[in-house]
C-alpha cells in the first residue's frame, strides 16, 4: 500500500482522519465520519477542485469581492458587501459531486473513484439571486440559462474555454439558487468558494461554482468543455456532447453509514443518509437481507427542508454471520431509488441501492 497522502495547504485545516486524500484537489469523506447530525462539519467535507484554487489570500477582505451580473436590465458589479445589503437567506442542502458512486461502476469510469463520500450537507447564508436580479431590473428577455464563472486565474498558453470552470444550469433555478458567503455559521472558507460561491439547491457539485466571479443570463449555454463535453450523461465507450443530458438536478439516493464491516450479534442501529436532490422524502427503506425483505426506517433529527439529507436508523436484530445491509429512499413524487445503475461513460449519478450496501459480518 502506498503511504497514505497529506493534506494540500488550502485544506490543511481539515480533520486528515475523516478523509479519504486521492490528489490534492480530490478529499472524500469517510463512510464512517459521516455520522447522525443533519449537518456535515466543514473539516469533515469533501473537497473537489477542478483546477488549482486561486490564492487563499482572495479571502482576506471578502467584502471587497466582487461579481459581475450580466444578462440583467441594468448590468453592474457588485461587491460582496452590497449583496449583503440585498437580502438574506440561509438553507439545507446536499453537496454532492456528480461522480460520487463511480467506484462501483465496473468499466472503471474514468475520474476519482468516489465511494459514497463526495457528498455532504450543510448550511448556505447568502442571498437569494432573484432578490439581486430584481433589484438590476428582472432578467433580460430571452434568457434561458444562468451561467456562473469561477475565480481562478488560468494557466496561459492553454485555450481557456478548454479548462475554465464555467457552468450553465436552466433559469428554473433561480427561484431556489442563492450567493453565498458563509458556510455552517462562518464566513465561506476559501477550500469550499469562499468569498462568494453560487449555491444552487438541489443541484450537483459542478454547479455550484466557487468564488464565483461573474453570473449571466443567457440565452444559450456556456461552450465551456466543463459545460459542453464535460459533466454529459452517455452511453460507455461515447465522447461527451451538448445534446447529451446534463449533470443539473440530483436524484433520490441513500446510503448506509452504520454499522460498517463487522458488528456484534443482538440488536443493532443501522444508521445512514437519505435526501430527494429537489424533491422532499416520503420514506426510507432498509434491508438487511439484501433487498430481499425491507423494513422502513425512522428518520433523525431535525427537517431541514427538502435540500437537506435526513440521517435514518432502523432497529434490527442481527444474528451471527453476513449481512448484507442496503437501504432505499422514495421521495414524495414516488420517485425510488433503481436497484441496478445507470451504466455511463464517466460514472455520473449513480443511486442504484445495490451497490451503495455494505456487507456486515456479524460474531
Ligand atoms: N468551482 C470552481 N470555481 N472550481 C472548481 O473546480 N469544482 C466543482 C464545484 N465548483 C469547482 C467549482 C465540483 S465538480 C464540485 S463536486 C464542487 O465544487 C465541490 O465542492 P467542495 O466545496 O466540496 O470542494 Mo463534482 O460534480
Amino acid at each position: 500500500a502506498s503511504e497514505p497522502k497529506s493534506l494540500p495547504d488550502f485544506a490543511a485545516w481539515k480533520d486528515r482522519n475523516a478523509l479519504i486524500v486521492y490528489t490534492a484537489n480530490t478529499m472524500e469523506t469517510h463512510r464512517g465520519a459521516i455520522g447522525n447530525g443533519v449537518i456535515t462539519p466543514a473539516d469533515r467535507l469533501f473537497v473537489r477542485n477542478n483546477l488549482p484554487a486561486p490564492p487563499s489570500t482572495i479571502t482576506d477582505d471578502p467584502d471587497a469581492w466582487e461579481v459581475q451580473i450580466e444578462g440583467v436590465k441594468n448590468p453592474r458589479s457588485l461587491t460582496v458587501g452590497e449583496l449583503k445589503s440585498m437580502g438574506v437567506t440561509t438553507v439545507a442542502s446536499v453537496l454532492q459531486c456528480s461522480g460520487n458512486g463511480r467506484a462501483f461502476f465496473p468499466h472503471g469510469a474514468s475520474g476519482t473513484p468516489w465511494s459514497v463520500g463526495a457528498a455532504g450537507c450543510v448550511m448556505w447564508t447568502g442571498v437569494p439571486l432573484k432578490d439581486v436580479v430584481d433589484a438590476l431590473g428582472g432578467v433580460a428577455e430571452g434568457a434561458r440559462y444562468i451561467t456562473g464563472t469561477g475565480g481562478e486565474s488560468l494557466p496561459e498558453g492553454l485555450d481557456p474555454k478548454s479548462i475554465m470552470v464555467e457552468r450553465s444550469i436552466p433559469t428554473r433555478a433561480l427561484d431556489s439558487a442563492l450567493l453565498a458567503w458563509e458556510m455552517n455559521d462562518i464566513p465561506l472558507s476559501h477550500t469550499h468558494g469562499g468569498p462568494l460561491r453560487l449555491v444552487v439547491p438541489g443541484y450537483y457539485g459542478v454547479n455550484n461554482v466557487k468564488y464565483v466571479k461573474n453570473i449571466a443570463f443567457t440565452e444559450n449555454q456556456t461552450d465551456a468543455k466543463i459545460q459542453a463535453s464535460g459533466y454529459r450523461v452517455r452511453e460507455v465507450g461515447k465522447s461527451g456532447s451538448p445534446d447529451q443530458p446534463s449533470m443539473w438536478e440530483m436524484n433520490v439516493k441513500s446510503w448506509v453509514t452504520a454499522p460498517l464491516e463487522t458488528g456484534r450479534s443482538g440488536r443493532s442501529m443501522v444508521c445512514g443518509v437519505a435526501f430527494g436532490g429537489t424533491v422532499a422524502l416520503e420514506k426510507i427503506e432498509v434491508s438487511t437481507d439484501g433487498g430481499k425483505t425491507w423494513k422502513q426506517g425512522r428518520f433523525l433529527g431535525p427537517d431541514l427542508g427538502p435540500y437537506a439529507w435526513r440521517p435514518f436508523v432502523m432497529a434490527a436484530d442481527l444474528g451471527a454471520g453476513e449481512h448484507r445491509i442496503v437501504s432505499r429512499a422514495t421521495d414524495i413524487e414516488g420517485n425510488t431509488q433503481p436497484e441496478g445503475r445507470i451504466e455511463n461513460e464517466r460514472g455520473y449519478g449513480h443511486n442504484g441501492w445495490s451497490d451503495h450496501g455494505v456487507s456486515v459480518t456479524v460474531s
